[in-house]
Formats: C-alpha cells, structure tokens, sequence
C-alpha cells in the first residue's frame, strides 16, 4: 500500500473511495512528471541566459551590480564549487548556512550539474549537511521509485567516485523511505533496486547491449532484496515498464557517467591469434563479453574453439617480428593461463598458454581492444559495495526498519 495518508493538503485522505485514492495519486505522479519536464527546460533556458550575459558585457549600469556578482558567483562556482560558495557569501549574496546553500544548488539556476555533484559529494561534515538538506529538499511522496530517482538524478551529475555515489544513494533512498513509508522493509531495499533500475535503463536502451532482459529476468535479479522476501510483483512491473517506455535523462553526458560505470564494454571482431605451443598464428573470431573472452573460427560457429576467462588476467601491447599491432594477455604469477579449448580432435583441452598474443589489423583496433579487455577487468569498488548492501537487504535481521 502506498502511503496516501501523508499528502499534508489539510484533508484527510481516507475520506476518499479508494477509486479517487488511486486517481488523486496519478494525478501526483503526472505532475511529478510535468515538474520535471519543466525542470528540465528550465535548465535549457538557464544555459542561454548564461550564454547571453556572457556577451553584454559593455553594460555597466550599478542596478546590475548585484544581478552581475550573482553570475561572477555562479561563474567561478561552476571552475570551482567551494570558491563559488565562498564568493557569493562574501557579498552577501547567500547566508552560508547548509540550508541557505542547500537551496540555492537545488534551484541550479546557471550552475552546471556536474559542479553541484563534486560540491553535494565533498567529504566534510558541511557538504554533508548540505547534502542532506538538499536532498530534503526533493519530494518523492507517492512516487514510485523511479519518478523518484528521474527527479534526483537530473537534479545534479552522479560523481564518478564509488564512495560518494554511495553517500548520495543512501541519502536518496533514506529520504524516499521517509516519504514512502510503507514500501520497503528497509532503506537498503530501496538502495539495491534504485541500482537495479539505473543498471536496467543500461541495458534496455545503451545499443552496444544486445541481450535486453525481460520483465521476467529483471523480477528474478530482484529476488528476496526486501528482508529476504520478494517484491510486490506489479510494483517491479511498474518500474520496468516505466524504464522500457521512457529512458533516464542525466544531465551532461560526458561520456563518463553513471550509465557507463555499469557497463562493462562487449566487443567482438577478427584477430589474428598465436598458438600457444606451437606458434603458429591463427585468424579467429573473438568475443569479450561478461569478463570472458571466446574466439571462434567462423563468426557463424555456435562453439567457440576457446575460452579464456579474464580473472586475475592483464593486458598490454606487444611486439612481434611476424605481425602488426599487437597485444598480449597475461596472468600475474602462474605459468599458464588459465583456460579451455578444443583440440584438433574435437576434445576439450585445457589451454598451454602463457600468454594469448594477438594480432589487430590496425593501431585503432588494438588499442580498442586494449582498452576493452582493460576496462572488463578492471575492478570496479562500486559493485563491492553494491554486493554488500545487497546481502544486507536480503538478510532476514530482527532489525527491519529503516534508519530516519
Ligand atoms: C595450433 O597450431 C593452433 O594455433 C591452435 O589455435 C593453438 O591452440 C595451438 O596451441 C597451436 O598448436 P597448429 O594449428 O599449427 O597445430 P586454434 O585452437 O585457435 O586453432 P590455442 O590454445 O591457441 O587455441 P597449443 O598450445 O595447443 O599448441
């Protein structure tokens, strides 16, 4: 059950049918929607303005000496957050409480979205209470959760920085909690599946990702995060279909965002690839996908000749007199690498490698290759994290209340 019985409009909700209950919220959940659409032009607009004072610059007149140190402090917050604050304070153009700052990063008006997260993200007692007051300052009643998260994440730019994406996340979800009652035996719960979603909206609409999951697979990644037990079914249906229908809009893509964090690059293409024993080079079909590299003879084979997992594996560029623009796969302190293959007579074989040299067909290609291995590796402390707070939510504890 949602809790309807907060909405503070001065009458008391359950006079209502539970026909006009159902509706009156929709009719939040649409304005919540339409706030945000609002929301969202208004920061296109504020960038033109932006652009606009920029350029008359001739007009000196005093009545604008106020509006002009406002746009110097909006200036030199967005090269520097804390110097921004610290400037506009001095002219007293902001008390300097955490409330008064809280205020001003949430109305954003000619701040750039990646500034407010660094400030929302520094480690220090202020920026946390600021933090804390500016997440107060959103008002997720009666939304499901990813109304919620599309309001708090277009309100700033996720940091890339595991640690803080974690400290906001669990803001995010204590203060959706306290709002919303009644939905998740604790705030971890509310903290697993917001990334859930995030890592959803990845798969469904990033189109490097080519198996999309099913309403089905998504219920089932979200087996027993609430204490142990399952979600309500139609509230995760919900959810899907809202991501399915209507894609996350984040702020500023640069390329090196929070979308991307989640994903771990797939790629597939023609390498030559080295023997191990015999050093005879020979043109496969490779995959990378879920931290594993196939190659194949045929791109059409429905086996691959061979299996290399990438655990506890390194990548580097090489050198070889034989062939261009290669790289090299290689494990830290054994002799062999790790993996499995078809031997010539149809027989799984563990492979003989102590390194998997590989040949690209040009410089690009190898250091795209380079990369992607690298960054499928790559251990990212977020999914730690993510793990533990994971287990906590599907814990059976005696404790199940949220903090607030
Ligand atoms: C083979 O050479 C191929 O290069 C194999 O590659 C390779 O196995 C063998 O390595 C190597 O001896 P010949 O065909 O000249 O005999 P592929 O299986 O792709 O055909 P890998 O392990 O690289 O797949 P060794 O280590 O089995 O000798």
């Amino acid at each position: 059950m949602m809790n309807i019985a907060q909405g503070g409009e001065g009458f008391n909700l359950n006079d209502l049918t539970p026909e006009q209950q159902k509706m009156l919220i929709e009719i939040r959940r649409r304005k919540a929607e339409l706030l945000l659409e609002i929301q969202q032009l208004k920061d296109e607009l504020a960038e033109v303005v932006a652009d606009m004072e920029n350029m008359d610059t001739a007009d000196d007149s005093k009545n604008h000496t106020r509006t002009k140190q406002m746009s110097i402090g909006r200036k030199k917050f967005n090269m520097d957050p804390k110097k921004g604050i610290e400037f506009l304070v001095e002219h007293g153009l902001l008390t300097g409480t955490c409330e008064d700052v809280a205020a001003f990063l949430y109305k954003g008006e000619g701040l750039n979205k990646t500034a407010i997260g660094d400030y929302l993200g520094e480690r220090n007692d202020f920026n946390e209470k600021v933090l804390k007051a500016f997440v107060d300052l959103h008002d997720f009643t009666d939304l499901i959760l990813v109304q919620a998260l599309r309001q708090f994440l277009w309100s700033f730019r996720l940091p890339g920085e595991a640690q803080k994406i974690d400290r906001m996340m669990e803001c995010f979800a204590q203060r959706y909690c306290q709002l919303n009652p009644n939905i998740f035996t604790n705030t971890d719960t509310c903290y697993v599946l917001s990334f859930a979603i995030i890592m959803l909206n990845t798969s469904l609409h990033n189109p490097s990702v080519k198996e999309k999951p099913t309403v089905e697979q998504f219920i089932s990644m979200n087996r027993g995060i609430n204490n142990g037990g399952d979600l309500p079914r139609e509230l995760l249906v919900s959810l899907y279909e809202s991501i399915k229908t209507e894609p996350f809009k984040i702020p500023e893509d640069d390329g090196n965002d929070l979308m991307h964090t989640f994903f771990n690059p797939d790629k597939e293409g023609w390498l030559w690839k080295q023997g191990g024993r015999y050093k005879s080079w020979k043109r496969r079909w490779f995959i990378l996908n879920d931290n594993c590299l196939y190659y194949f003879e045929y791109t059409t084979d429905k086996e691959p000749r061979g299996i290399i997992p990438l655990e506890n594996i390194q990548v580097r560029e090489a050198t070889d007199r034989h062939k261009p623009y290669c790289l090299e796969l290689y494990a830290m302190g054994t002799d062999f690498i790790k993996a499995c293959k078809t031997d010539s007579e149809g027989k799984v074989v563990e492979g003989k490698h102590t390194v998997y040299r590989m040949s690209a067909a040009t410089a690009e290609e190898r250091d795209e290759w380079i990369k992607c291995v690298g960054q499928s590796i790559s251990h990212n402390p977020f999914y730690d994290m993510l793990a533990a707070r994971k287990k906590k939510a599907q814990k059976n504890s005696s404790n199940h209340h949220h903090k607030s």
